[in-house]
């Protein structure tokens, strides 16, 4: 069956593509197809409302089965910033790069490196039914940025397991980022969500 996949980013299209690419009868639809959607405004407070926002609203506007990705880096320093703010927060026009820069100067005298990223997945049908699943990964900021892969804070975004940053390990980062894991809860309940 056909999926659409509702996110304006390339990368999580990509992941998410790479991620699912073994779960059977189901083709993902995105922006990449030349299917055009309108912007979402993300104005809840927590990953489940915006995730849940994306979602509907894109289902209700094709008509299809729709996918969302809401996530963020959660800092234990900062209190969980920059949590639902995290791709905008060094403002309107931000970009990963100065996301980062902001990021590690706001961190630069802090010992506590410990952070999490969350995905929360939801799969959304045209008549308003939603269903969202929550993945976590945890790790460390780094100081200095290591590695060319992955987007957003995942040079900084060290995994003590592996001894290296998400940005150094694409394949690995598939099997156990939080979007991996959030989209294992997904896959597992397809079936039962789909029938419901
Ligand atoms: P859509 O809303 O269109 O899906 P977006 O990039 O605006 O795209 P979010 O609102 O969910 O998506 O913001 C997620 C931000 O969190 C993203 O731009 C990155 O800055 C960060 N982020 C999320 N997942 C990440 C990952 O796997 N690696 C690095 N940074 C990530």
């Amino acid at each position: 069956m056909k999926i659409f996949l509702a996110t304006g980013n390339k990368h999580k299209i990509d992941e998410i593509k790479a991620i699912f690419a073994n779960v059977k009868d189901v083709e993902i639809l995105s922006i990449k197809d030349g299917i055009e959607i309108p912007e979402v405004v993300e104005d809840g407070d927590t990953f489940e409302a915006n995730s849940a926002k994306k979602a509907l609203e894109i289902a209700k506007f094709t008509g299809m089965i729709t996918i969302a990705d809401d996530s963020g880096l959660c800092v234990d320093a900062l209190g969980g910033a920059p949590g639902v703010y995290s791709a905008r927060y060094s403002g309107e026009n931000a970009t990963d790069e100065s996301n980062n820069a902001k990021l590690m100067e706001v961190m630069k005298d802090e010992k506590n490196r410990k952070c999490h990223f969350v995905s929360v997945i939801t799969l959304g049908k045209p008549d308003g039914r939603a269903y969202s699943f929550r993945g976590e990964i945890e790790g460390e900021l780094l100081c200095e940025p290591k590695g060319k892969d992955g987007f957003g804070y995942d040079p900084y975004f060290y995994v003590a397991e592996y001894g290296k940053s998400l940005a150094e390990m694409p394949e690995i980062k598939n099997r156990i980022s939080h979007r991996a894991n959030a989209l294992k809860k997904l896959e597992k309940e397809l079936d039962r969500v789909l029938a419901d």
